[in-house]
């Protein structure tokens, strides 16, 4: 781990940083629930792609720390679905977050538990800033090319998967006559506030 301030280069046509300490993949079996058509992901889940790898500048989780890396979302879908990360809460609620997107074409669902929902555009040279309080998913709405981003939060936010895991997001992004369409979630298990 650095000890020294430090840079490190995000090109824009790869859109990989030049160096990173963590590279995580994260598979389809790891959304079991998530995905709307469940014989869609029955069908998919013997070749178990990958749908997103995560590359991470390590640094300590603490507060005044900043954890920073970029996310690469593999274009693909899952029935009328897209390839999308597991979206969190952050352990510490009142968590913000800056993403700016490099790469692709992408849509950012979001929502709060006092019942408020978002779902934003993000493109290349967007800026998407999380409120405190909203958890967040990513999905890439191209079905030819990797969608990138860079993305920095607290060292100290940690992550809550259980909530989403439990109960979805409110949205669901789907393709809709090659169209990338917002409709809600049939399956939402949340409570109403
Ligand atoms: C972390 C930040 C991103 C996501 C990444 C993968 O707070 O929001 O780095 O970790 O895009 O998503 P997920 O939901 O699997 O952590
Ligand atoms: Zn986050």
């Amino acid at each position: 781990m650095q000890n020294q301030p430090f840079t490190f280069e995000l090109p824009f046509d790869s859109g990989l940083p030049t160096t990173w300490d963590t590279h995580t993949t994260r598979r389809l079996s790891s959304m079991k629930g998530q995905y709307a058509d469940h014989a869609a992901y029955a069908a998919l889940l013997p070749d178990d792609p990958i749908l997103y790898e995560v590359y991470e500048i390590k640094r300590p989780e603490i507060e005044g720390e900043l954890l920073q890396g970029v996310t690469v979302i593999h274009p693909g879908k899952v029935g009328d679905e897209y390839f999308m990360t597991k979206g969190h809460f952050h352990k510490v609620l009142e968590t913000g977050e800056v993403y700016l997107c490099l790469r692709g074409e992408g849509m950012m669902v979001l929502e709060n538990p006092e019942g408020d929902s978002s779902v934003l555009p993000f493109r290349p040279g967007q800026v998407l800033y999380v409120l405190p309080r909203w958890a967040h998913r990513s999905v890439n709405v191209s079905t030819s090319e990797d969608l990138v981003f860079f993305f920095a939060y607290p060292g100290n936010a940690g992550h809550d998967y259980g909530t989403i895991e439990q109960q979805g997001f409110r949205k669901l992004v789907v393709e809709d006559d090659g169209t990338p369409q917002i409709i809600d979630n049939p399956r939402w298990q949340g409570q109403k506030p």
